[in-house]
């Protein structure tokens, strides 16, 4: 299965020799959904392209994603004691070594990326496609509105659409950008990208209502939203509200994919996936 071969092709990618590889290594294998890297396979898939062709790229997406989760488990952001099921990086490695791991991540992505089996006008749009999803106006914008968001203890909903967009639905974008990209469709993503925000929405929302009604056991992951009184699309909705304009959001991503001349079935099939998830 091709879920399986990735992940020990990503096991691979680092060696194991030094505590900051260990750091990293310890981060990246754990037990993710790789969300992310199946997005990106089904839209190569659906567009005819080996799925094994994204390896490198779906690395690259994975390695940003994990080094984004070590540092906003940090003391200094989220202070979270449990990621993928298991103690944060920086409780496992401590705090200075967890900040290297995340450092080491992000800057292997583009060593995985720059070395992958494609055309460098291919690894050109890639790099820059993931740099700035990952960047100043990108998830590190949307992180830096979220912290501003909690030290107001109060958000507006348009501000919190904002911070989401970027903080979540940047790097779940990034995937269908790249499938684009590796498929030598770039035109398709003026529509896979607004594809991909509506799912970022909707994956954010479920996020928050899972944050007040999974346990931290099922999430593998801390449920603080209620105790840390953050603002989020379950207090400014409600319960229903919030799950309403989750399905619009689903609704409204696979409603864009099916504008394709391709047919997206199973990007469509995964996302159906993502919408029933429990974790
Ligand atoms: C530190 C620059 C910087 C950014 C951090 C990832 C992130 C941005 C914040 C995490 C806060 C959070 C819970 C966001 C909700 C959506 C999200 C990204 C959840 C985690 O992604 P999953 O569910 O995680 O795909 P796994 O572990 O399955 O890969």
């Amino acid at each position: 299965m091709i879920r399986d071969e990735f992940e020990a092709y990503l096991g691979r990618l680092i060696p194991n020799d030094l505590e900051v590889e260990r750091a990293m290594n310890y981060s990246l294998t754990a037990p993710g959904k790789r969300l992310r890297p199946q997005l990106l396979f089904c839209v190569l898939q659906d567009l005819g392209i080996d799925a094994h062709s994204g390896f490198a790229a779906a690395a690259a997406i994975e390695m940003v994603h994990t080094y984004s989760l070590i540092h906003d488990d940090l003391p200094a952001m989220d202070d979270d004691d449990l990621r993928r099921g298991r103690p944060t990086c920086h409780k496992q490695f401590g705090e200075a070594e967890a900040i290297l791991a995340g450092d080491g991540l992000l800057t292997k992505a583009f060593e995985v990326l720059g070395q992958g089996p494609y055309r460098d006008d291919q690894k050109t749009a890639l790099t820059v496609a993931l740099a700035q999803a990952a960047g100043h106006r990108g998830m590190v914008m949307g992180q830096d509105l979220d912290l501003r968001n909690d030290v107001l203890g109060e958000v507006d909903p348009e501000t919190l659409k904002k911070t989401d967009y970027h903080k979540t639905g940047d790097l779940l974008t990034v995937p269908l950008s790249m499938g684009a990209i590796l498929a030598d469709h770039p035109e398709y993503r003026a529509v896979l990208e607004p594809a991909g925000h509506a799912m970022g929405l909707a994956f954010q929302i479920q996020d928050d209502i899972l944050d007040y009604t999974a346990t931290a056991e099922q999430m593998g992951k801390s449920v603080s939203d209620a105790a840390n009184h953050k603002a989020t699309y379950y207090t400014l909705l409600g319960p229903k509200g919030a799950r309403q304009a989750c399905e619009q959001a689903y609704d409204q991503a696979v409603g864009l994919l099916r504008q394709l001349p391709a047919e997206l079935s199973e990007t469509i099939a995964l996302i159906g996936q993502m919408r029933v998830r429990d974790h």
